[in-house]
């Protein structure tokens, strides 16, 4: 058999979790129109009898601004250690532009194999977009460009070939049935987070995390408590909402994916709490998981 690691790296908003959770046929990792939806490394293992593909999912390079922020830098660096090849996902709806081009180029010394992975075709043409590879096919240590929708699935298996003929470890790292290095309650914690970032406008969402309480499962239902954390007193009237329908949308869309998820029927009960400032305290970030290895 065959097996490696595979580190997605880009700009937030690229469609890194959209390609993961595509590749993996499971959902592994949130998706947001916003950017800066992933926060943490996230492992998505595909199996196949004469394969084991270990994807490393990350949050989009950007700013540092706070304390969360070098926490999500932190996870981006872990990330890129010790992998045998990189995908670096560029949005190609987008006209492609030189910082596009420098993160490419920044990886010409990386001990690496690189791939230039060009997502969103489908929101493109061919015209417009492959002049703009040219610059791309001249870089010498690039091994391949390929032009990919994360969203439908287009030219997604001719990636995983490339990969599949570039890997050269024979160990096998985990187990068949496992798929994610996270905890159901962490994915439990993101669903709830991917609908706030939906539903939430403007900055508020950036600002949020979820704590899960309470998680009681028998052989029939799972019982969720979970705290919607925000960062200031005045965004928990807009998280609840008037008459609290926001919270309510928020919660009936999580318990769906969540009911997915388990396989079981969810009681779902969410609350909001403030924590001032929590993306600049470490103790708050810590109680939260953001904790730095
Ligand atoms: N049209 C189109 N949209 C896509 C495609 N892939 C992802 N998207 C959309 O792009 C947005 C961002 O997708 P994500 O997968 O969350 O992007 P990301 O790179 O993981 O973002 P961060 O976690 O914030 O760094 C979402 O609205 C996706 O639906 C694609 O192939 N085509
Ligand atoms: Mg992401």
């Amino acid at each position: 058999m065959k097996s490696g690691f595979v580190t997605i790296l880009g700009k937030p908003n690229v469609g890194k979790s959209t390609l993961l959770n595509k590749i993996l046929g499971e959902k592994v990792s949130i998706v947001s129109p916003k950017p800066q939806t992933t926060r943490n490394k996230i492992l998505g293992i595909l199996n196949e009898p004469e394969y084991q593909i270990i994807f490393i999912d990350t949050p989009g390079k950007h700013n540092i601004k706070n304390k969360l922020d070098k926490y999500m830098d932190s996870e981006i660096e872990q990330a890129k250690q010790d992998v045998d090849i990189v995908l670096l996902v560029i949005d190609g709806s987008k006209k492609i532009n030189e910082s596009d081009y420098e993160f490419v180029e920044s990886f010409e010394k990386s001990k690496q194999k690189v791939i230039v992975v060009i997502n969103k075709i489908d929101d493109t043409t061919f015209e417009k977009l492959y002049p703009q590879l040219v610059r791309f096919n001249n870089m010498k240590f690039v091994l391949d460009i390929i032009p990919i929708s994360a969203k439908n699935g287009k030219n997604v298996d001719e990636l995983i070939n490339v990969i599949k003929n570039n890997l050269t470890s024979d160990i096998k790292y985990f187990d068949d049935d496992i798929f994610t290095d996270k905890s159901i309650r962490f994915m439990v914690s993101e669903i709830i987070r991917e609908k706030a970032l939906l539903y939430l406008q403007d900055e508020i969402p950036h600002g949020i995390a979820v704590d899960i309480v309470e998680f009681k499962e028998d052989s029939k239902k799972v019982i969720i408590d979970a705290d919607i954390i925000c960062e200031r007193e005045a965004h928990k009237p807009i998280i609840l909402g008037c008459n609290g329908e926001m919270i309510k949308k928020i919660g009936t869309a999580s318990r769906i994916d969540i009911e997915n998820l388990v396989g079981l029927k969810v009681y779902l009960s969410l609350f909001v709490k403030v924590r001032d400032n929590w993306r600049n305290n470490f103790n708050q970030m810590n109680n939260l998981g953001y904790t730095e290895e």
